[in-house]
């Protein structure tokens, strides 16, 4: 459990970085791909974003939110991932969706910084943003 402090441009940088920020993707991706069938159906997105707390940073969800409620908002997030209507996500819309996700975070924080606490093993994009911070800052380009 640690603890990292993030800004907007900490997010923008990770989003920016595309061959880690890729990586990081498809990492969790198949992470997220329970029955490794490829790509990601309903319940294996709900599954992402309750483990990712994505929810309350982007959607602005809060914990005392009804089931029917949260069935509902999770509904509209599967359809928003889901480009082609196929039912299920793949790896590309995956990818697309959670750029721009990423990018809204990052206007949303703007320079405002947050601290987030983290467990170690945390499948957390923001975590990941922070970490490519911290290897920036310990060998520093010149
Ligand atoms: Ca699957």
């Amino acid at each position: 459990m640690g603890v990292v402090i993030i800004d907007g441009s900490t997010v923008r940088d990770f989003v920016n970085e595309e061959e880690q920020f890729k990586k990081s993707v498809e990492e969790i991706f198949a992470a997220l791909d329970l029955n490794n069938d490829g790509v990601l159906s309903r319940s294996e997105l709900r599954k992402a974003f309750e483990s990712m707390r994505l929810i309350e940073t982007h959607f602005g969800v809060d914990v005392a939110t009804p089931p029917e409620q949260l069935t509902k908002l999770y509904d509209s997030i599967f359809e928003k991932f889901d480009l082609d209507s196929s039912g299920s996500i793949d790896l590309h819309e995956f990818s697309a969706e959670m750029k721009k996700i990423m990018l809204a975070i990052a206007d949303g924080l703007g320079s405002c910084p947050i601290q987030m606490a983290l467990e170690d093993d945390d499948q957390n994009f923001l975590k990941k943003a922070a970490d490519l911070e911290a290897s920036k800052l310990s060998h520093p380009s010149s």
